[in-house]
């Protein structure tokens, strides 16, 4: 069946060719998309518009979330949880970033290919956490941005280069760089001191390149030099090893939580869970939903591990992953 587009259509998609905003661009191919007959015969072009729309919307999105103010760069936080990925040049970060989420940065055997922070979302069961690609640091050159970025991650990724010859040199370059920022990596988040300035920040280190020669020497190096101070997991981004279980692992270094909600004499709501810190009570999850919810808040009932279906408990109740609660204001 042929599709029959009308005039109208042609002139929108030649105004789509000639703009150059992206807001203009989509709203240029939602117009196409509703000039459109909707028939048999549009069919393939009807997808092929949505794809655009969505893609558009998405690229849109992901500049947004970089923000630049003067010569500083900021990430907005977005899904469950903040992760930064951190390292020497050409450990693999932005081939992690790659292998992980659907961003597609630019991979490289040259350093200093990565310039600004780019950030994608790795999918773990039903939530998406943010992961964040930085330039490299090195004993020549830091970004001073940067420091604000690792400030204010959840979780800090050091990527170590297992088929390097210099992983050792490399790494404690880092930490030394850090340290100049008053920053300390360690296994735990430490509330900063006023009187010092000086960040604990959680880190795990994540030796790279496991497919290389030289990784398993590395490795037990990497372990018997940090083992003590880090938690340490090691993969191969670019060959996929160990990726379904760093996504775990990463999940449970978070320390979060999902809760989700229900109304009373209806089904929980499984696709959009409530992310909360492991420790959270009751009262946190009404908080993080509504501050007059959690004003009004008297009991809720809840359903999952180590309660009985429907039990009633008070507001410091604390929660655990996959309760279901169910508010009673
Ligand atoms: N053998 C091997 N090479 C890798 C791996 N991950 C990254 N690389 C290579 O290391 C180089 C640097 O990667 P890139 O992600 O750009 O490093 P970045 O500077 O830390 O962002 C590139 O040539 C990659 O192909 C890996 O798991 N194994
Ligand atoms: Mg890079």
């Amino acid at each position: 069946m042929p599709a029959n587009l009308p005039p109208q259509y042609f002139e929108a998609e030649k105004r789509y060719r000639l703009a150059k905003d992206p807001k203009d661009k989509l709203k240029i191919l939602q117009e196409m998309f509703a000039i459109m007959p909707k028939h048999k015969g549009t069919d393939k072009l009807q997808a092929d518009l949505k794809f655009r729309i969505s893609k558009l919307k998405k690229e849109m999105q992901q500049k947004k979330k970089v923000a630049r103010r003067g010569d500083q760069y900021f990430v907005d936080k977005e899904g469950a949880a903040q992760v930064v990925l951190i390292g020497a040049p050409n450990v693999g970060k932005s081939q992690t970033l790659a292998s992980l989420t659907n961003a597609t940065p630019e991979v490289a055997s040259y350093p200093y290919t990565t310039l600004k922070p780019l950030c994608g979302m790795i999918p773990f069961e039903n939530i998406q956490i943010q992961l964040v690609d930085t330039p490299p640091i090195s004993s020549d050159f830091m970004e001073p941005w940067l420091s604000g970025i690792i400030r204010n991650a959840d979780l800090v990724m050091l990527l170590v280069d297992l088929g390097s010859e210099n992983m050792m040199e490399e790494t404690e370059t880092v930490f030394r760089r850090l340290e100049e920022y008053k920053i300390q990596l360690e296994s735990e988040e430490r509330e900063t001191n006023p009187l010092d300035g000086i960040a604990h920040k959680k880190t795990s280190l994540l030796g790279n390149k496991s497919d290389s020669e030289k990784s398993e020497e590395n490795l037990a190096l990497l372990i018997d030099s940090y083992g003590q101070r880090f938690p340490i997991f090691s993969i191969s981004a670019k060959e996929g090893t160990k990726l379904e279980e760093l996504k775990r692992y990463i999940f449970e270094r978070l320390e979060i939580l999902r809760v989700y909600t229900k109304t009373p004499g209806k089904k929980a709501d499984f696709e959009d869970p409530v992310i909360l810190k492991i420790g959270s009570t009751l009262l946190d999850a009404a908080k993080a939903i509504h501050k007059d919810f959690a004003r009004g808040l008297k009991y809720a009932r809840i359903w999952g591990d180590g309660v009985y279906d429907g039990q009633m408990v008070q507001k410091d109740f604390v929660l655990q992953d996959g309760h279901v609660v169910e508010f009673h204001l």
